[in-house]
């Protein structure tokens, strides 16, 4: 009996320590994740499910032709922003990482398709 103490304190513990929103994951994109669009967009936008840390939290964006994002990205609490080259069709990869304000990192991937038309 001396043994199950201690391991239903812990389950306890872990409980209290992972509150629902714990880290700041993707909630959504825009370009939607795994979507086709028929235009190139100027710009990406991820929304988190926290704020972030601006000095830590980064995008880059690959397609085709290599990088296509211009950069640094613009961050306003929850969202990340960043401006893209002209994209012509194909299929681009979002990698992400976040820096949450709790001080936890979260980092993901997906691609978006933009359409070629015909
Ligand atoms: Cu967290």
């Amino acid at each position: 009996m001396r043994t199950l103490l201690p391991v239903s304190a812990l389950l306890v513990a872990l409980a209290a320590a992972n509150p629902a929103q714990a880290h700041a994951f993707l909630d959504h994109a825009n370009p939607r994740v795994g979507s086709t669009v028929p235009t190139a967009p100027r710009e990406l936008t991820l929304s988190f499910t926290q704020n972030l840390e601006p000095s830590f939290s980064t995008v880059t964006v690959s397609g085709p032709g290599g990088r296509v994002d211009q950069g640094k990205p613009q961050i306003s609490g929850n969202t990340m922003r960043v401006g893209l080259k002209a994209l012509s069709p194909g299929t681009y990869h979002v990698r992400w990482r976040a820096l949450s304000v709790d001080t936890h990192t979260t980092q993901g991937s997906f691609t978006f398709k933009v359409g070629g038309g015909t």
